[in-house]
């Protein structure tokens, strides 16, 4: 396949003013009538007319009204090329003739249970009709849909509907009309038997807008999370950047069947279920969470990535990293920010710090692709957000805004790259940014190590930086980068001290700017030493390296007024812990322990000023990843899991008491509610259950036993069930059995028991794991599914998929080979589990490479596989 690259962009040829789809539904014989209005671009050199197409047949084609003679144009299933096209404006009309049902891909037009349904984001317009299918070709749609009034009753494309009725034989039909000009990958449609739940919003401006959510017959009742969070985010929008929606209607339909959460197509979003359907008894604490930031998300897409979209697909973090942040910033106001942010970082460091660390690591814009749907990666997303909220740091909340005011005001309707966003920030400022720019052209994580010296006759305290980022895939060397780092000096008395730099310079809100490769911050004023906290709220997505010993970690653990930092104290304590006892256990040595982290763990546990949830993520040693990441090369994943489990075992056991009493003392009282200081208390109830099991407490077996059988909704019973699972023996098999059985049929539910299974870190997982893919259950046709069993056992089960005997990288070679003609954007999204095998010791990492060549050797690969697999191999 060949690459494509950012430097080679060409504005196109030709512009589509409007497009006319009139599209007859049928189960395997859709036909697609696109009339497509194309003008030449002012901007560009007459050229001529090549239209992509991917698996299309073409059954007719006019050129202004007249057939067009077969010598005038070229078509194959991939292209249409009109060769010689008139010199002015023209209309096309394409026929195409496609079969959702066949469409197993899910891109394109497909079947979701019998519903029609299509995912055209990045490039799945062309599955549809021939179209210059780039996000720079904006065009105003009209799309009549036509189906069998039986079949679909429901007919929902973008925009607001504009007529619809009965036609013969029991066919009916639905014209909607978007006025918003929009690129190809935001048209959506949809066709189906579908219930819909419908409320309402008042918009700032006293608009009326109609909202409903289509889901499934019988699932109503789980929609109204969904529907709150969407007004909510509605709301915010508003009060935080000052945007209002713009169309009379906002539909979300929910879908079984989809390649990943949702898409946020305009005014249609068409939602994976997972991200809709909730209730008390099926959905845990951690679903509504979710629910909420998709919802969000896929809702701020309609500013942040509709009515301004990206240029080309390089630009995509300009739409994902922005609406992450924005996502972020939402939940974070919705819920408790310190604990948002904490959650944030440790999903960042455990999928974006591990991506950018090995073989797949890529800048936040990439400079070349062979396929773009590998490209929706946590470095995009996450890391895409963090530069956006360094920007926010570095700026302040009123010049951000001014910024984000000034992007909307200027590129309004346009296809934009990240430049012009990055400009707006300058222009409100009158700062330079080309420095900055290389946080979206440079990948790796940044190295900053920090040494510092007091000089308590001089009163100065010296804090001296030093950064690198490390060499990645074809990046070997790199320029020093502006890293926002938030600081403050903690004096004995447990209070920040005023920084005054001893050059006279002024440090705003807690930010030092560090530019240069190495740079020297000096302070005055500081008689006694205190203890620094660098990186607060983690400003910057680095790695920091410190010299601060365990006692000041402990001090800042028991009194940072940054909650970030106070956590990470602790994690830091732990992780220095870990990392020698991997060594111990690998040289057959015993691993030790800490009293002085017992202590500052046992003082979270007594401290009531503390909320719930912080110190459930405060008791949670730093995960298998992390301190693989760590470590960095000749990985044992044993030696790892052993050092942790020893860890886990010695809180639990050393803090059993005050585990009871806190388990006893934390039961939420009254009937269930997703908020988030109940879900706090739950998940902290719960983490302290599983430490005393984990330390091999037989009463919390009995607890776990009670509360999964008493449990009255989801997040309690399946944290009791993963508990029972792992460390209950008869009593896991028995709530295993009985989980099945309570929720058969019910997709969502079935998902967690397979994924529960998958993740087991036991020798026998790996087995029990195929004999599952032969369940009744289990489909490789649903990504869901799919993702539930295989992923969670590939991403989450570190322990059995690196099996030292290679079983599990067999295992996911021959499952990936099977999947990938099938559905090679999830086969391809699974393959990144080998995105590791090179820090693995010796043994491990050659069993890897076999099973990775084995694949690569495998057959005809589809584009998404094999480019993942010749990068892991690269
Ligand atoms: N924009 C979509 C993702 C599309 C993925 C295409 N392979 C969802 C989102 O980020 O909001
Ligand atoms: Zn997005």
């Amino acid at each position: 396949a060949h690459t494509i690259r950012l430097k080679d962009y060409l504005p196109p040829a030709w512009l589509v003013e409007t497009v006319h789809l009139d599209v007859s539904l049928h189960p395997s014989e859709t036909r697609v009538r696109a009339k497509l209005a194309f003008k030449p671009n002012p901007e560009s050199a007459s050229a001529p007319l090549v239209l992509d197409g991917d698996g299309l047949s073409l059954m007719s084609l006019k050129l202004d009204g007249a057939p067009l003679p077969a010598a005038n144009f070229v078509a194959s299933p991939n292209q249409l090329t009109i060769p010689q096209p008139p010199n002015g404006p023209f209309t096309l009309e394409i026929e195409t003739l496609v079969d959702p049902s066949a469409n197993t891909q899910l891109s394109g037009l497909y079947r979701s249970s019998d519903t029609y349904c299509t995912q055209c984001e990045a490039e799945g317009f062309r599955r549809i009709t021939y179209f210059p299918d780039r996000p720079d070709v904006m065009a105003v749609y009209t799309t009549r849909i036509e189906a069998d009034r039986q079949e679909a009753p429901v007919l929902l494309a973008n925009g607001n509907l504009v007529d619809s009725g009965a036609l013969d034989n029991g066919r009916h039909y639905a014209v909607w009309h978007d006025p918003h000009p929009k690129p190809s990958y935001l048209f959506a449609m949809v066709g189906g038997d579908l219930a819909c739940v419908e409320d309402s919003f008042r918009t700032m401006s006293g608009r009326d807008v109609t909202l409903r959510i289509y889901v499934e017959h019988g699932k109503q009742d789980r929609c109204a999370y969904a529907m709150d969070s969407l007004k909510r985010s509605m709301r915010w929008d508003e009060e935080a950047f000052g945007r209002e929606y713009d169309l009379d209607i906002f539909m979300i339909v929910a879908v079984s069947d989809f390649n990943m959460g949702a898409m946020e197509n305009k005014g249609l979003n068409v939602f994976n279920d997972k991200y809709v359907l909730a209730s008390a008894e099926t959905a845990t604490d951690a679903d509504f969470a979710h629910i909420e930031a998709v919802i969000a998300h896929e809702y701020f897409h309609n500013w942040t990535g509709n009515r301004i979209t990206c240029r080309d697909w390089f630009q995509l973090c300009l739409k994902e990293g922005l609406t992450v942040f924005r996502d972020h910033e939402f939940s974070s106001d919705m819920r408790s920010r310190p604990v948002k942010r904490i959650s944030d970082v440790r999903n960042l460091r455990a999928a974006q710090f591990i991506e950018d660390s090995g073989p797949l690591a890529h800048p936040v814009r990439p400079e070349a692709y062979k396929e773009i749907n590998n490209f929706y990666t946590t470095t995009i997303y996450e890391k895409g957000a963090e530069v956006v909220r360094m920007v926010h740091t570095l700026l302040g909340p009123e010049k951000f805004r001014a910024g984000m005011d000034l992007y909307f005001q200027r590129h309004d309707g346009e296809a934009a790259t990240v430049e012009q966003f990055i400009q707006c920030f300058a222009d409100v400022t009158g700062r330079d940014i080309a420095q900055f720019m290389l946080w979206y052209s440079q990948a790796g994580t940044p190295r900053v190590t920090v040494s510092t010296h007091h000089d308590a006759a001089a009163g100065t305290y010296a804090l001296s930086l030093k950064q690198a980022v490390p060499p990645t895939p074809n990046q070997p060397t790199k320029s020093p980068m502006v890293i926002p780092l938030v600081t403050g000096l903690i004096g004995p008395d447990g209070r920040d001290l005023p920084l005054v730099l001893a050059d006279g310079g002024v440090v705003r809100r807690g930010v030092l700017v560090l530019h240069e490769a190495e740079w020297t911050f000096t302070f005055t004023g500081i008689t006694e030493r205190p203890v620094l906290s660098i990186n607060r709220g983690f400003s910057a997505p680095i790695e920091l390296v410190t010299d601060l010993s365990n006692d000041d970690l402990a001090f800042l653990a028991a009194h940072d007024s940054d909650p970030f930092n106070r956590w990470q104290a602790l994690q830091t304590i732990s992780m220095r812990l870990l990392i020698e006892n991997v060594a111990s256990i690998r040289a057959g040595k015993a691993p030790r322990s800490d009293d002085k982290l017992m202590v500052a763990l046992a003082a979270l546990l007594e401290n009531p000023a503390l909320e719930p949830a912080f110190v459930a993520l405060a008791l949670v040693p730093p995960g298998e990843g992390d301190i693989a990441r760590e470590i960095g090369s000749d990985i044992d994943p044993d030696a790892i899991f052993q050092a942790r489990t020893a860890l886990r075992r010695e809180i639990g056991t050393r803090l059993g008491a005050a585990l009871s009493t806190l388990y006893e003392r934390l039961t939420v009282p009254g009937g269930y509610t997703p908020d988030a200081t109940s879900a706090g208390r739950r998940a902290l109830r719960n983490v302290a259950l599983d430490l005393m099991a984990a330390g091999g407490d037989a009463s919390a077996i009995t607890w776990a036993a009670r509360q999964y059988d008493a449990a009255d909704n989801m997040t309690d019973r399946m944290a009791a069930l993963a508990t029972l699972a792992l460390h209950g023996g008869p009593e896991g098999e028995r709530a295993l059995a009985d989980f099945y059985s309570r929720f058969e049929g019910d997709a969502l539910v079935i998902d967690k028991w397979f994924s529960l299974q998958a993740t087991i870190p036991q020798a026998d997982t790996l087995d029990k794991v195929r004999a599952l893919t032969k369940h009744a259950a289990f489909s490789f046709g649903n990504p869901n599914r799919v993702r539930a069993l295989i992923g969670a056992f590939a991403m989450s089960n570190v322990t059995q998929f690196n099996r030292a005997d290679g079983a599990g990288y067999d295992f996911l070679a021959e499952t990936l080979l099977a999947l990938d003609p099938k559905n090679p954007q999830v086969a391809a999204r699974m393959a990144t589990a080998f995105r590791t095998w090179r820090t693995l010791e010796e043994g491990r990492r050659g069993k890897a490479e076999a099973a990775l060549k084995r694949i690569k050797e495998g057959g005809e690969l589809s584009r998404d596989l094999a480019d993942i697999v010749e990068r892991a191999l690269a």
